[in-house]
């Protein structure tokens, strides 16, 4: 039992052995609900109603990742990233959150923009091509993408210092990969958040890829192990179950709120579809491993629990396939009648304040574009 060495704030929690038994699993795959009596706490307040609302999302959330999947097979996209098998990892924590908590995701939370409230139209606006980033991060709390490995890591912790400084009591979340944890950025991030004991969680989704490298290349060790080096204790959940998601993210945010500082989630998942639809898993996955893991799949373990509990109705049924339809439907319709940005726009958005170097090149950039007049470029108008 490697990672005992740091205990939880509460003192009741036993950190996670990263051998593998130590999962925090409170559904089983087959459904079965499973007692837990450290993290059953966190979650004694999921009712029935409640728990159809999760599933409801995560249901909804495959239906946005399938539609854009689509939207890009149709060139009304030029890139998407799935989340294909990720809906419990980002419900159960998306929901954890409040208003007021910040989110600094990678390229892959899209289920957690749909949490957040991210209008649709813009949840695909920039893999449209359409502008430098989809919504205005102080809106919703959440930032836009980031596509540079771990990066967010470090905008968490700094925004985390700043909320300290502030004295509130909310919480910066941090997603981020398997992948992201061989990175500098998040390392450095962590030595920040345990040295200042900042109000950060870093949320690891183990999806077992980075594009084509299997985590086992790159970890040795669990990657719920890498942050006791830094002082900062960690919860290895189930993070295709998104009752034991919810449970570790609120426990994370307890300890963040009660000045008990960073918590390293390691949720265990699979990436079902491709990194993103530039690329082709066939080339470098075992087809057994996909079958072993859609055994796994989030949305029917909770399926079949709902269905245990008799709270699988088929009026739950239809309102959720009626929602799921209407949200693909309104963000296809935003998507293929977004109109397009004018040339300038470019400028926009790149530096907080106007500076001379910039006003020069938008300046050369619209007498370039005088040029075309006569042969005007589509949506290139100055
Ligand atoms: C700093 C940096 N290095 C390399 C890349 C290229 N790249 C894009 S995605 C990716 C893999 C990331 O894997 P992981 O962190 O596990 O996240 P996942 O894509 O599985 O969600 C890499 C190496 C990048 N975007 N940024
Ligand atoms: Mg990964």
């Amino acid at each position: 039992m490697l990672v005992h060495e740091l205990s939880l704030a509460s003192g009741e929690q036993e950190l996670q052995d990263p051998s593998g038994e130590d999962l925090v699993q409170l559904i089983s795959p087959e459904g079965r609900r499973r007692k837990n009596s450290d993290f059953d706490p966190w979650v004694e307040d999921v009712t029935d109603t409640r728990l159809a609302s999760l599933y409801e999302d995560m249901v909804v959330i495959r239906r946005i990742d399938t539609e854009a999947t689509y939207l890009q097979r149709q060139g009304e996209l030029a890139l998407w990233p799935p989340l294909l098998g990720q809906e419990a990892a980002q419900v159960g924590s998306g929901r954890a959150l409040r208003n007021e908590d910040f989110v600094f995701p990678s390229y892959r939370e899209n289920g957690v923009a749909y949490c957040r409230g991210v209008d649709l139209g813009d949840l695909v606006r920039v893999w449209r091509g359409n502008a430098h980033s989809g919504w205005d991060p102080f809106q919703l709390n959440m930032a836009t993408p980031q596509v540079i490995i771990g990066a967010q890591t470090l905008h968490a912790t700094g925004y985390a210092m700043g909320i300290q400084q502030d004295g509130s009591d909310a919480v910066a979340l941090a997603y981020f990969g398997d992948g992201a944890t061989s990175q500098g950025d998040v390392n450095e991030a962590m030595v920040f958040a345990a040295s200042f004991r900042v109000p950060v969680i870093f949320f690891c989704q183990n999806n077992q890829w980075a594009i084509s490298e299997p985590v086992g290349l790159q970890a040795q060790v669990s990657l719920s192990s890498r942050p006791l080096g830094f002082g900062i204790p960690s919860v290895r959940v189930d993070g295709n179950d998104v009752l034991a998601v919810l449970a570790a993210t609120r426990l994370a945010l307890h300890r963040a709120r009660t000045d008990g500082g960073p918590t390293f989630i390691e949720a265990v998942t699979y990436r079902m579809g491709p990194h993103t639809t530039a690329d082709d898993p066939t080339r470098y996955r075992d087809p057994l491993d996909l079958e072993m893991w859609a055994a796994k799949d989030p949305i029917a373990r909770l399926e079949a629990l709902l269905k245990e509990k008799g709270a699988l109705t088929p009026e739950l049924e239809s309102s959720v396939a009626a929602k799921a339809d209407g949200v693909a439907k309104e963000m296809r319709e935003a998507c293929i009648t977004m109109p397009p940005p004018a040339a300038l726009d470019l400028f926009s958005h790149v530096y907080s304040e106007p500076h001379s170097a910039l006003e020069t090149q938008k300046t050369n950039y619209a007498r370039y574009l005088q040029t075309f007049e006569g042969d005007p470029v589509e949506g290139m108008n100055p």
